[in-house]
């Protein structure tokens, strides 16, 4: 728990007997060698903020208490864009972030978004644990982060509308839809004739609350731990992409703690995101029934109007230029032939 400037003000305003408490618990806090942040964007109800305390405690236990890592969820520190630059300039030391996103600073890891490119998770952890996931992570690596070896998932998304049930490729046509700022997010709606707003995820409740936008997509997990059901009727199951976050180091924070240390916490945080991945996709496959008890219609989709528009529309064709033959050949291995 870190000191608000809040409680620390109403502690020296009761007086000195009260203010004990809280400078007892900085001091306790400081005994941290390595006290470092780690944010997120997602509510502390979703597995990733389960797992990551475990790991948390996890960690401050195996280095006998040297390096704590205090987790700061559901965008309290800001949106992804302004977490972004805190983890490549130090304000935060770690950091989960979708990879489509993070392609704002290294296009490369857009890849593994492309639309209906894996069809079940098998192929996912085959191409993210295989040559894929380490291309993407040598990619990232330029640029100052350090990846953690093991991607912690999101899932396949599914679209949800205020509106009407989306059945077709058809139904996407001139749809007010949200997306994540990220150019693959935005040129695969462009590719069905919506019209996407980028909007990042810590303004999507009330995005939709107030009719910004009439949809959005996610993996159920996140509609159901971000209450978005409350604010969104229909939920179509697309399967349009598989998402996953990156587990972000700072370069010089990570090098700065000693080799054995990093290696406690780099265990710890690949074996939280191994039972992460086990959680989300368990909730993924369960929720339809919680989240059709809570009011929300689901349909399902074939994905073949889907994909067929983006293959018209020259998506595959862009983006494997923009990714180059290579990367895309390797994606075709786990994929089929997309493009
Ligand atoms: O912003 C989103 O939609 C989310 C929560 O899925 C991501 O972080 C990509």
């Amino acid at each position: 728990m870190s000191i608000t400037r809040r409680n620390l003000l109403a502690s020296v305003g009761a007086g000195a007997i009260v203010m004990a408490a809280p400078l007892r618990s900085a001091w306790a806090q400081s005994k941290a060698e390595f006290s470092y942040k780690y944010a997120n964007n997602l509510p502390l109800t979703h597995p990733m903020n389960i797992r990551a305390k475990e790991m948390a405690d996890a960690i401050q236990t195996e280095t006998a208490g040297r390096v704590e890592i205090r987790i700061f969820p559901s965008s309290q520190l800001g949106s992804d864009t302004d977490m972004l630059s805190q983890v490549r300039n130090g304000g935060v030391e770690f950091f989960t972030l979708s990879g489509l996103i993070l392609a704002t600073l290294v296009p490369a890891s857009s890849i593994t978004g492309i639309g209906f490119a894996f069809s079940d998770y098998d192929a996912v952890w085959k191409a993210l644990d295989g040559d894929l996931g380490a291309h993407v992570r040598k990619e990232i690596a330029k640029s100052n982060l350090v990846p953690m070896e093991k991607i912690w998932d999101n899932g396949f998304r599914q679209i949800t509308s205020s509106i009407k049930p989306i059945q077709s490729a058809d139904d996407l046509r001139g749809f007010k839809i949200r997306v994540p700022v990220s150019p693959l997010w935005t040129s695969m709606f462009k590719a069905f004739d919506s019209a996407p707003a980028s909007i990042n995820f810590n303004e999507v409740y009330s995005a939709l609350q107030t009719k910004v936008v009439d949809g959005q997509e996610n993996p159920l997990a996140i509609i159901d731990t971000a209450k978005l059901n409350e604010v969104q009727k229909f939920c179509s199951i697309t399967n349009h992409m598989w998402d996953g976050f990156w587990f972000l180091a700072n370069k010089r924070a990570w090098e700065r703690l000693p080799e054995n240390m990093r290696a406690i916490v780099a265990k710890n945080i690949n074996a939280a995101g191994m039972k992460e991945r086990a959680d989300v996709a368990a909730m993924n496959a369960g929720l339809q029934k919680g989240l059709t008890e809570k009011g929300m219609v689901f349909n399902q989709t074939k994905p073949d109007s889907f994909r067929d528009r983006l293959r018209q529309g020259g998506f595959y064709t862009e983006w494997k230029g923009k990714l180059g033959e290579e990367a895309w050949s390797m994606l075709e291995r786990y994929s089929g032939k997309l493009s």
